[in-house]
């Protein structure tokens, strides 16, 4: 396993998930992850322009608005040939975030050479483009960028990620802006919203989401939106919405996920730490828990 942070946060309005990757690393990640015998290197942060340095209007799409596309590009070929690395080397990469935009470069780098599926856990759908979007952030679009949906069919990614939309699965989604659901209904990924969750329960939902990313694939990307779970749990996120997974839930998902997925845990992601708008760092705590359940750690 090799680590990886991304403090990233040109991808969103609020100053803070920048500071992600060190709530996380500071919460312990690679001692626990050596204590369930991972064997564990950190590869250290890219590097993230800060935006008062940064020309928001650099890599303007054609059309619509994306704020800091170019430097976004940057900085996700550069984790993209990172996570490459790790994979080329026989490592299993993991990506802290940093908003959600650092998504297009893991999934770029691991998705390079060998078709993936992704199961992204995530109160919003993360599925608008540059036209859809009503923010121009472009941690609200990173899953359609990686897709190359909208005008991210002619954007220069680090490399075109080998991942069909039918391979990709949403959990937990309860914040759609509205020409986002369209396009979320109208694609080929398999949406599951938290009334799914209410209706049929976190884990029968999760064991099929696992089962779309698998379908086959070479192996399953694993995307945390920590907003996935609800703010009562994770106040510490940079867009928290109320009705997400439990404590419990969010430790149901990632086992479920380590034991559907095995060996075929491609890579992992854990984003949208706040620091900021933590309580006592409880949401990089908890970070690192899921980290554990998602790669072996069992009670029993
Ligand atoms: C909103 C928020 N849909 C947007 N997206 C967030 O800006 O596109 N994604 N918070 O994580
Ligand atoms: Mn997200
Ligand atoms: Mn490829
Ligand atoms: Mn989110």
């Amino acid at each position: 396993m090799r680590v990886f942070g991304a403090p990233m946060d040109l991808g969103a309005d609020r100053r803070g998930v920048d500071m992600g990757p060190s709530a996380i690393r500071y919460a312990g990640l690679t001692d626990e992850l050596d204590s369930l015998g991972i064997d564990c290197e950190d590869g250290g942060n890219v590097v993230v322009p800060s935006p008062e340095r940064t020309e928001p209007d650099a890599g303007r799409p054609p059309e619509g608005r994306a704020k800091y596309l170019g430097a976004t590009e940057r900085v996700c070929r550069d984790l993209a040939d990172e996570v490459a690395g790790a994979v080329a080397d026989g490592a299993v990469p993991l990506v802290l975030g940093g908003d959600h935009s650092i998504a297009i470069g893991t999934v770029g780098g691991a998705a390079r050479d060998r078709d993936l599926g992704i199961v992204w856990f995530d109160a919003h759908g993360d599925f608008n483009t540059p036209t859809t979007s009503p923010s121009g952030n472009v941690h609200g679009m990173s899953l359609a960028a990686i897709l190359g949906r909208g005008s991210f069919a002619d954007s220069e990614w680090a490399d075109s990620p080998t991942v069909d939309a039918e391979n990709v699965a949403m959990v937990g989604l309860r914040d759609l802006d509205d020409e986002e659901r369209e396009a979320v209904r109208d694609s080929e990924v398999t949406a599951f919203s938290m009334t799914d969750v209410d209706q049929r329960g976190l884990p029968e939902v999760t064991r099929d989401a696992v089962e779309v990313a698998a379908d086959g694939t070479d192996g399953v990307h694993v995307s945390l939106d920590m907003d996935f779970l609800d703010p009562t749990e994770a106040p510490g996120v940079g867009t928290p919405v109320r009705g997400g997974a439990s404590y419990r839930e969010g430790h149901t998902a990632m086992e479920l996920v380590s034991r559907a997925t095995g060996p075929a845990l491609a890579s992992l992601e854990i984003v949208e730490v706040n620091p900021i708008l933590d309580d006592h760092n409880r949401t990089a705590e908890l970070a690192v828990e899921l980290a554990a359940s998602a790669l072996g750690k069992r009670i029993l």
